[in-house]
Formats: structure tokens, sequence, C-alpha cells
């Protein structure tokens, strides 16, 4: 057997010792997340590299994060959705991912966290109801999965849709919202850098209760952008019909961009308390992420695009 000495590998094919370390860690971590989602709950750990665009603020507790949720398809209350959310079966979970593209198709869940390396994006999350947290989410990009499926030019917006079903989802029996949940973003807000999926938290796979095993972040947005549990994925050239936005128009915009100067119609947004601290704190404009994605609405309204 021929054995090359390293002096006879060039330069060129020898991996850095880290980043093959590296390599076999996510391979590893991988194939513990595949375990877990299919074993339902198995504690695994997801490995994440820390991302540029994580916050340097302080997380909420895992307590406070998996405890204090809105998740309406398991109820209306806070508690809710960690009480009722345990019936939800996570695997087998497959996304669609459809419409104006060249090559859309179905994504098996294991498929989805090999998209892109894992990485830990510890963002901002402000509800519309003038409360937040701050998050350790592990995920990928958005940008990753859709660039997949090679959106056309007629692609203008991306539609999504969670799992709407009654045997798992108690609150699917009543009539708060119209099902599925819906959710859209513009092509340019869904291909941001910032705009992930999410699969875990905490360097675990996603609980049930934040919308295991895949949901949507948009930091800059209110909270209930970010859509939990999908299964579809459309891409599409009209603004997508959203189940807010359905269930009261003046109330909830399709835009929704964070705004201390634009006030809920029955209350104001120009402060929010954090969950955990007892005096509220100024909203920032984007949630902080102003100098982020303020660009890309140079030039709108976002009084009449709220
Ligand atoms: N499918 C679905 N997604 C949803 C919701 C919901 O009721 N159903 N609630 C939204 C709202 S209002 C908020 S504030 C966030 C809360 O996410 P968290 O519970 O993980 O903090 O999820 C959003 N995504
Ligand atoms: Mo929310």
């Amino acid at each position: 057997m021929l054995i090359r000495s390293p002096v006879d590998v060039p330069p060129s094919e020898i991996t850095p010792r880290e980043v093959y370390l590296d390599r076999r860690r996510f391979m590893q971590a991988g194939a513990a997340a595949t375990l877990a989602l299919l074993g339902g709950n198995a504690a695994a750990g997801l490995l994440a590299k820390p991302s540029p665009w994580s916050t340097g603020e302080a997380p909420n507790s895992r307590k406070d994060i998996t405890s204090y949720n809105n998740f309406y398809e398991f109820g209306t209350s806070k508690s809710d959705p960690a009480d009722s959310a345990q019936t939800l079966r996570t695997a087998p979970w497959s996304v669609v991912v459809e419409g104006e593209a060249g090559k859309p198709r179905r994504f098996a869940i294991e498929e989805l966290l090999k998209i892109a390396p894992l990485e830990e994006r510890v963002y901002r999350l402000r509800c519309v109801e003038g409360w937040s947290m701050v998050i350790p989410w592990v995920g990928f990009p958005l940008a990753s999965l859709l660039r997949l499926v090679e959106p056309n030019s007629r692609a203008k917006f991306v539609a999504f849709e969670s799992l709407a079903d009654p045997q798992q989802m108690p609150g699917v029996k009543s009539r708060v919202l119209d099902w599925p949940y819906r959710e859209g973003l513009r092509i340019d807000e869904a291909m941001h850098p910032l705009t992930i999926l999410a699969v875990g938290l905490y360097g675990d796979v996603l609980p049930r209760q934040n919308g295991a095993p895949i949901r949507l972040v948009v930091p800059w947005k209110y909270g209930f952008k970010s859509i939990k549990s999908i299964v579809r994925i459309r891409l599409q050239e009209a603004q997508p019909v959203t189940s807010w936005s359905t269930a009261n128009p003046s109330e909830y915009g399709f835009y929704s961009n964070v705004n201390p100067d634009v006030d809920h119609p029955r209350w104001s947004q120009a402060t929010e308390r954090r969950i955990g601290e007892f005096f509220r704190r100024k909203t920032l404009p984007f949630n902080g992420y102003a100098e982020q994605v303020a660009g890309l609405y140079r030039g709108m309204d976002l009084r009449r695009f709220f």
C-alpha cells in the first residue's frame, strides 16, 4: 500500500485540522438532530456556529422562551402551547417548496437540516402585543433553501403555511383564525441574510411549542410573521394572503415591520416589556435592525405600508 507522506501532499489537498474537525462535528450533530426528530423527544445537541448576525444582548432563559408562547393552533393563552403541543408529531415531516421556481420539490426534514451549516443566531423577538424576548435560535438562512429551487422572475413574494391538523392541534377546531396559519414576505425580505429558518434553540432541537420542527424567524418584524411548524412554502407573483391581515386588515398589515411610530389601533407600539424585566423599554425602529434592513423600504410610506 502506498502511503503518501505529508510532504508529498500538495497544500490544496490538506484539509486544515480545524475545518476537518468542524465538519466532522457538524455531521455528528446532524445525525444526532435527525435521531432526536425521529425519536420525537430525545434531547440531542445541535451544533451551531455562532453567527455575526447575533445581538450581544443576554438571551432570555430557556424556561421563559419555552413556557410563554403564542401558537394559536394549541390555544390562545400563553401557557397553552407548552401544555398542549406535546401531541404534535414532528417526524416524519417534510416541507413542499413550490410555485414560481425552476426546481420545485418536497424536502424531508432530514434534508433541511443539511442545507447549510447550522448557525446560532441570537435575535430579539418583538411581539405585536408589546412584549419582547431575546432568543438563541439555531438555524440557517431561508435564502439557502430558496436558491436550491431556483426562483424565476415571477417570484416576487413567498407564501408560508403551517400544519393545520385538528387531530394534533386542538386550537384548529376553534375559529380564532382562518387555518392554516398563513404568512408571507416579499422576495427581497425572504432572501435577506437576517431571515432564517430555525430548527432549534439553546443548542437543541426546537421544542414543539416554539414551532417544531421548522419555523421562520424574521427579527425586524412583529413576531406573528415568524410562522411556526411550516409545511408549505410557495414562490408567487401576487402578495400572499396572511392570517392576521385577513382576520383584521386595519390592525395587521402585510409588512408588519416593528415601528414605534405607527401605533396599533388599540395600543401604542412605542415601548415594550422584555420578559423577565420590570421596566418597559423603548421599541426601536425595525426592532433594532434598521441598519441592516431599512434600505429594503427606501421610498415607501411606512404608515401606509404598515
Ligand atoms: N403557526 C403559528 N405561528 C406563529 C403563531 C401562531 O399562533 N401560529 N404565533 C406568532 C406570534 S404572535 C409570535 S409572537 C411568535 C412567538 O414565537 P415563540 O412562541 O417561539 O416565542 O410566533 C408566531 N408564529
Ligand atoms: Mo406575537
